[in-house]
């Protein structure tokens, strides 16, 4: 069964709280709700974590990678400083779809750079909850693609 693993980074449990002209009024609650929904529906199997700490994204990274599972990263301003969890994608194989809820390209200059992008699948920015699905769909279509083959070296 292919397994997807939606890892999400420092502050996203306060989505729905706070700044909700940036970043909507979905709870993170809500999101996972939606992609269980998703899942199931695809017969995929669902991790789906939250973390502030740098150091356990990078083993849930890991993790996924080792395990042979897809994952969808909204590493929130982790994907603009963290050399740790780029090194982390690139050394377990891991085919990830980076995700954000905000267009990053559409705000502050520092949010413009992603420092895993360049070893990601490709980047989904910009349509709120609606991300998550949309990184999911196309994180479990690479999935599909290479089903059956061993993990990138
Ligand atoms: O747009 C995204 O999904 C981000 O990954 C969100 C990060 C930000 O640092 C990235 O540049 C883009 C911030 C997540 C913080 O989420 C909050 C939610 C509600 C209230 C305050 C913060």
């Amino acid at each position: 069964m292919i397994a997807i693993h939606v890892l999400n980074g420092p502050n996203l449990n306060l989505l729905g709280r706070r700044e909700p002209d940036v970043y909507g009024r979905a709870t993170l609650a809500d999101i996972e709700a939606d992609l269980r929904a998703r899942a199931e529906a695809e017969g995929v199997a669902l991790v789906f974590l939250q973390s502030n700490e740098e150091g356990a994204l990078v083993t849930a990274v890991q993790e996924a990678g080792l395990a042979g599972a897809g994952v969808v990263l909204n590493a929130g301003a982790y994907t603009h400083t963290s050399i740790a969890l780029r090194d982390a994608i690139a050394g377990s194989g891991a085919r990830v779809v980076e995700v954000h809820l905000s267009n990053v390209h559409a705000r502050e200059s520092f949010r413009h750079r992603s420092l895993i992008a360049p070893v990601c699948l490709g980047v989904i920015a910009g349509f709120g909850a609606e991300s998550y699905l949309l990184g999911f769909d196309a994180c479990l279509s690479a999935m599909r693609r290479v089903a059956g083959a061993p993990a990138r070296q």
